[in-house]
């Protein structure tokens, strides 16, 4: 089975994180992962810190193995999740869009290992330096907020300015992923998109259809021109911001539009006009089946990747 020394870092089987998603990933689908031998991601998004509390709680009900917190750094809550965090001694957290650096002290006082999600070397470099455990480099062809780069040139160039851990996301979706992702020099790779297909993910029904529904070119970038690029698929709202970007609109009214569509999608099954956050891999995906499946699939997938590729 394919092991990393990511794995002893971390406490976990497999090289595998499963993506920190805000609304998608609760304790129910990250403590799935975290028993098939990956690290379970809670996703706390906006949520305040008495949600992450009690996810935390839930999670240390059902599995002993060790999971994550991801803390989305633009949350009006950061300050006070963060204090959550410390007080439960979560021994992973990830972070997403922004910079942790301030709180990178007080979380090695009390033992969580901190992982970034990064989108440049320069950023990786900063964090490095911070004294961070790790990085998730993460490419655009990933879903929800993304950076410039893709997965292909980030995750080597990442690879050669840090001495930690490197874990690639972004397109990853199955063992051929994997496979490629430590020939770039990473040590594990971080999955979303195929997890939101997980039988214990506990989004709407209507996404994962349009999950399974969905072909290659079917995702879009909007809000380019906010500063705040988000990939999702087509449908009506990004046919809005498309039309709204095209016009030069003003950021206020951009931003306005996308104000709770997360939510809309992923808890009321809002297709139409949510914002149905998922990565390019999305093509890929065929079938809703328990995490521990999807797990056994990238795995025996990377293994007769390896075999073909005559690696022993
Ligand atoms: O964070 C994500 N994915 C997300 S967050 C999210 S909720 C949201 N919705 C609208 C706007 C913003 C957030 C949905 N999906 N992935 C990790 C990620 N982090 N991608 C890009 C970044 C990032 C961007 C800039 C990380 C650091 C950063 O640094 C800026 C700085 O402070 O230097």
């Amino acid at each position: 089975m394919v092991r990393t020394p990511l794995c002893d870092l971390l406490g976990i089987e497999y090289p595998i994180l499963q993506g920190g998603m805000a609304w998608v990933s609760t304790a129910k689908l990250a403590a799935a992962v975290s028993e098939a031998g990956g690290l379970g991601i809670i996703g706390s998004g906006h949520q305040d810190a008495h949600w992450v509390r009690e996810q935390i709680s839930e999670i240390r009900k059902v599995t002993a193995k060790p999971f994550g917190v991801n803390v989305m750094m633009m949350s009006p809550h950061v300050e006070q999740v963060m204090e959550v965090i410390l007080e439960e001694k979560v021994p992973v957290i990830t972070t997403g869009a922004g910079n942790p650096a301030k709180y990178i002290p007080r979380l090695k006082e009390v033992g969580t290992k901190v992982i970034p999600v990064i989108p440049s070397v320069a950023l990786a470099q900063r964090l490095e330096k911070a004294g961070v455990d790790a990085v998730v480099a993460e490419g655009m062809e990933s879903g929800g907020h993304i950076g410039e780069l893709t997965t292909m040139a980030l995750v080597p160039q990442v690879v050669d300015a840090v001495k930690i851990p490197v874990i690639a996301a972004g397109g990853i979706g199955d063992g051929r992923g994997l496979v490629a992702a430590l020939a770039l020099g990473a040590l594990g790779v971080q999955i979303g998109t195929r997890f939101m297909c997980a039988a214990e993910c506990e989004i709407h029904d209507n996404v994962k259809q349009m999950i399974l529904k969905a072909k290659d070119r079917d995702t879009a970038v909007s809000g380019r021109s906010t500063g705040h690029p988000v990939r999702a698929l087509k449908n009506k709202l990004t046919k809005e911001y498309e039309e709204l970007e095209k016009k030069c609109a003003p950021v206020e009214e951009l931003e306005k539009l996308g104000i709770g569509r997360l939510r809309a999608a992923m808890i009321d099954g809002d297709t139409e006009y949510g914002t149905v956050a998922c990565g390019q891999i999305a093509g890929m995906v065929k079938e809703i089946k328990p995490a521990k499946e999807i797990m056994n699939d990238i795995l025996t997938g990377a293994e007769e990747t390896l075999r073909a590729l005559g690696v022993k």
